[in-house]
């Protein structure tokens, strides 16, 4: 039995985790859980028996934010917020988002332990959607909980067989009106998230926390580049206006416009690129590709974004290609609240762990909670800084240390 604080019950904590793991899409050791799907809504079940089991009154909002509260004895004031989600894009790991919501569960269990009673409820939080899977659009659940999406917008997504929210929520036992999910600024007194970093710091210098100052800022389009298709062989080279040649261009565009803002913060890739008519001998004529460009300066980033948008002027005046580009979402940075960073120093040092103060370069519900409370978000290590893969690791006792601190945290906001 591995604990890092006597209350905390670290192997049940990673049986569960490898347990949530075993409900994927995909066979074991990946993880593949995307949002509605049969395997999101079986993993939404086991999490809530948890909560019920540690006896949280669960509800769960018209889109399926679930929400597992711990009553404090002031009803009247605004409760603690902590949580993350449990979805996975395909060929994920078990700990981005899991790692939060099991472990901001078990700080929970660990306090009821200690015979803590909190002044505020404190409210444990699944949302719906983080990853940018079913819709293109990543916190889907935190984005509409901050009205940063509206019901009318969110009504227009359509998934890639053109499906839409109504649809697959309905399909997946959540109802109720769209309008009902905002929640009021001042709904959580504050909110914590835990989460593994997704990079490779807290690892590399022995770093056991990471206490998140600023969430980057993403920015997703959706472009299309439409060209001539034909014979791969008849088609002479003179003339062809081959629509994926034209879309490597604006990659490498995108890429070389990344680094050259000269700041290490900003990052781009293209992560999908859908090729038409996709036979090996016939002349790419539609490409489709999705940009995905972060950075904790919006202004920088937007500067991105505009010499992406000349690179694609220029690709299509000299290709003879037409390109239309669609802004997805392009979000300004979080920083995160200060007293709430006091508070997890404060635990950090009370628990013996050693901290660092870094940025987050992946987005979280945190992003959105900034919007209508005050955040912070606690990090732990990940084995080799690696994410979004099976391989992806964080260890007992990184774990412990995450869940200790965070417990310690959720008391003080609470008291
Ligand atoms: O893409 C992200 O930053 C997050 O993991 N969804
Ligand atoms: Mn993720
Ligand atoms: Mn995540």
């Amino acid at each position: 039995m591995t604990t890092a604080h006597p209350a905390l019950s670290i192997d049940r904590l990673v049986s569960e985790l490898q347990t949530l793991a075993q409900i994927s899409e995909a066979a074991p050791p990946v993880v593949t859980r995307v949002v509605f799907g049969e395997a999101d809504r079986r993993a939404r079940a086991y999490v809530k028996k948890l909560c019920a089991d540690a006896g949280l009154t669960v509800t769960e909002d018209a889109i399926g934010n679930t929400f597992a509260r711990w009553q404090g004895s002031d009803r009247t004031l605004a409760p603690v917020g902590t949580g993350s989600h449990i979805d996975a894009i395909p060929n994920a790991g078990l700990y981005d988002g899991c790692a939060g919501v099991l472990g901001g569960l078990e700080a929970i269990r660990v306090l009821q332990q200690l015979g803590f009673e909190p002044r505020r409820s404190i409210e444990l939080v699944i949302f719906t959607s983080e990853e940018p899977t079913r819709f293109g659009i990543g916190c889907l659940g935190s984005r509409m909980m901050a009205n940063v999406l509206t019901p009318s917008q969110a009504l227009e997504l359509r998934d890639k067989d053109g499906r839409g929210l109504e649809e697959w929520r309905a399909q997946a036992g959540f109802k109720g009106s769209l309008e009902s999910v905002a929640l009021p600024s001042g709904h959580w007194h504050q909110f914590v998230e835990l989460h593994i970093e997704q990079g490779p710091l807290l690892e590399q210098e022995g770093v056991d926390l990471g206490l998140v100052t600023h969430i980057a800022a993403p920015a997703s389009q959706k472009i299309v580049i439409e060209g001539e298709g034909g014979h791969a062989g008849g088609r002479l080279m003179p003339g062809r206006k081959d629509a994926l040649a034209a879309a490597a261009e604006l990659i490498l565009a995108l890429e070389s416009a990344a680094k050259s803002t000269g700041a290490i913060d900003t990052v781009a890739t293209v992560g999908v690129c859908e090729v038409f008519p996709g036979a090996v001998n016939s002349i790419p004529s539609r490409v489709t590709i999705t940009t995905d460009v972060r950075d904790i300066d919006g202004t920088r980033r937007d500067g991105v974004l505009k010499a992406l948008a000349a690179a694609c002027d220029a690709v299509a005046s000299r290709r003879g290609v037409e390109i239309t580009t669609e802004l997805v979402n392009a979000d300004p940075p979080a920083t995160c609240d200060a007293a709430i960073l006091n508070k997890l120093e404060e635990s950090a040092k009370a628990a013996g762990k050693s901290y660092k103060k870094m940025v987050s370069r992946a987005y979280h519900d945190s992003l959105f909670m900034a919007r209508i409370a005050p955040v912070a978000m606690l990090f732990i290590p990940c084995r080799g800084g690696v994410s979004h893969r099976p391989d992806e690791y964080a260890s007992p006792e990184w774990i412990g240390s995450g869940v200790h601190v965070l417990a310690r945290t959720l008391a003080e906001l609470a008291s």
